[in-house]
C-alpha cells in the first residue's frame, strides 16, 4: 500500500509550500535520512555482518564504544557532509566540533546521538539516531564550540530515528510533529503517523528504578505515589517501563503517553546528570513541546537552557503535561522547605 502514502520528501515539501519556506528544509533532511537508512540497514544485519560487540575503544563521554557505535558515527559525519548544507558538526562520539571543509554555503549546524541506547545492540532491544540541527550564526567561527551553545528553543528541526520492530523517523521542524515508516522494499520513508500527540496524562512513568537510593525527595515521592496505585494519593494504578534507550521511551510516550526521567541523583551529581542536553535532552524536548507534552529538568524547561558545554548532561523529565507539571511543582515545594 505504499504508493498511497506520502513520502518524507513530499511532506517536508508540503509543510513548506504551506509555510512559504525556501526549500532549505527538505535538502537539510535528505543528507539524514539517508544516513539513518543505512544505519538501520547495519543495525538490522547485527551479528550477521560481524557488527555486534565492541569497538576496543572509548568515546569521550569514557564510555566502551560498540562497533555500531563507531559505524553510526562514521555514516553520519560521512553522509552530512556530501550535502554542503552543515558548516559543522558535533557528535556524542567525538570531544571536538568536526567542521565540514569546503561547505562554503553551510549555514547549518548539526548535532547527534548516532546510536542512541547502544548498550542494547548485542541484545536485539530497539536503538535510535537522535538528531538537532541549529542555524549557524552570521559570522560565527563554526569551529568553535561556543557557536554550537544555543539555547535547545533556538532548534530549526530535531527528530530521531527508531531501528524497531520497524524503522521509523520522527521529525519536527517547529510546526507539530510527524511520523514516517521506513519501506524497505521501495527504500523511502513514508507518513504513517502525522500530527503525533503527547496525552496530557498517563498511567505510565519509566525511570531507572535501580537508582532510587540516590535520587532527590521530589523525585522519590512522585514515583512512591505512582507505586502506592489506587490507595495512594494518584488515586490509580501505574505501570512502569525502562527500556534503556530514551529513543524507544520517547517514542512510546508520542504513542500512548506516559513520562520519562532520568533525574540528576547523588550518584551522577559530579556529572550534572546522565542524558546529554546538546544532542539528547534538547531534540527530544523540541519533539516533546510540539506534539504537545511538556520538557523540565524539574527546575527550568530544558529548552531554556543555557548550554555551558558541549557534552553538558542535565537531568530530563518529560512526557504527558499534567506529569511533568506535577514533578516541577514537587521540585518547587521541596525547595521551598514546603
Ligand atoms: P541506564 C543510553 O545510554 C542512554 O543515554 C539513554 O538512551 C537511556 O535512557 C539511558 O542512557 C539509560 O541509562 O542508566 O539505564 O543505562
Amino acid at each position: 500500500m505504499s504508493y498511497t502514502r506520502v513520502t518524507l520528501t513530499h511532506s517536508l515539501l508540503d509543510e513548506q509550500r504551506r509555510l512559504g519556506r525556501s526549500g532549505t528544509f527538505t535538502s537539510l533532511m535528505q543528507d539524514i535520512v539517508t544516513a539513518c537508512k543505512m544505519i538501520s540497514h547495519e543495525v538490522n544485519r547485527g551479528a550477521m555482518a560481524g557488527n555486534l560487540g565492541l569497538a576496543g575503544s572509548e568515546n569521550v563521554q569514557g564510555e566502551d564504544q560498540k562497533k555500531l557505535d563507531v559505524l553510526a558515527n562514521d555514516i553520519f559525519l560521512r553522509m552530512n557532509a556530501l550535502g554542503g548544507n552543515y558548516a559543522a558538526m558535533a557528535s556524542e562520539e567525538l570531544e571536538d566540533v568536526h567542521v565540514v571543509h569546503g561547505s562554503a554555503d553551510g549555514r547549518y549546524l548539526l548535532l547527534f546521538d548516532p546510536l542512541d541506547g547502544s548498550s542494547n545492540t548485542d541484545i536485539n532491544i530497539s536503538v535510535g539516531s537522535i538528531f538537532s540541527i541549529l542555524r549557524l550564526p552570521d559570522g560565527a567561527d563554526p569551529g568553535a564550540k561556543g557557536t554550537f551553545l544555543q539555547p535547545g528553543a533556538k532548534q530549526v528541526a530535531a527528530g530521531y530515528a527508531l531501528y524497531g520492530s520497524s524503522t521509523m523517523m520522527v521529525l519536527t521542524t517547529g510546526n507539530g510533529v510527524n511520523g514516517f515508516t521506513l519501506d524497505r522494499d521501495v527504500g523511502e520513508f513514508y507518513l504513517t503517523h502525522p500530527d503525533m500527540r503527547v496525552t496530557p496524562d498517563t498511567g505510565e512513568f519509566a525511570i531507572n528504578a535501580s537508582r532510587s537510593r540516590f535520587w532527590e525527595a521530589p523525585v522519590k515521592r512522585y514515583v512512591d505515589e505512582c507505586l502506592a496505585g489506587t490507595d495512594g494519593p494518584r488515586g490509580k494504578d501505574f505501570n512502569m517501563r525502562w527500556v534503556a534507550s530514551m529513543v524507544a521511551e520517547v517514542h512510546r510516550i508520542l504513542c500512548r503517553g506516559g513520562v520519562f526521567l532520568y533525574p540528576m541523583d547523588a550518584g551522577n551529581k559530579a556529572k550534572g546528570g546522565k542524558l546529554r542536553l546538546m544532542y539528547e535532552a534538547n531534540p527530544m524536548a523540541m519533539i516533546v513541546e510540539q506534539a504537545g507534552g511538556l520538557a523540565s529538568t524539574g527546575r527550568q524547561r530544558i529548552l531554556d537552557i543555557a548550554p555551558g558545554g558541549l557534552h553538558q548532561r542535565v537531568p530530563v523529565m518529560l512526557g504527558s503535561a499534567a506529569e511533568v507539571e506535577r514533578l516541577v511543582a514537587y521540585h518547587a515545594e521541596y525547595d521551598g522547605g514546603r
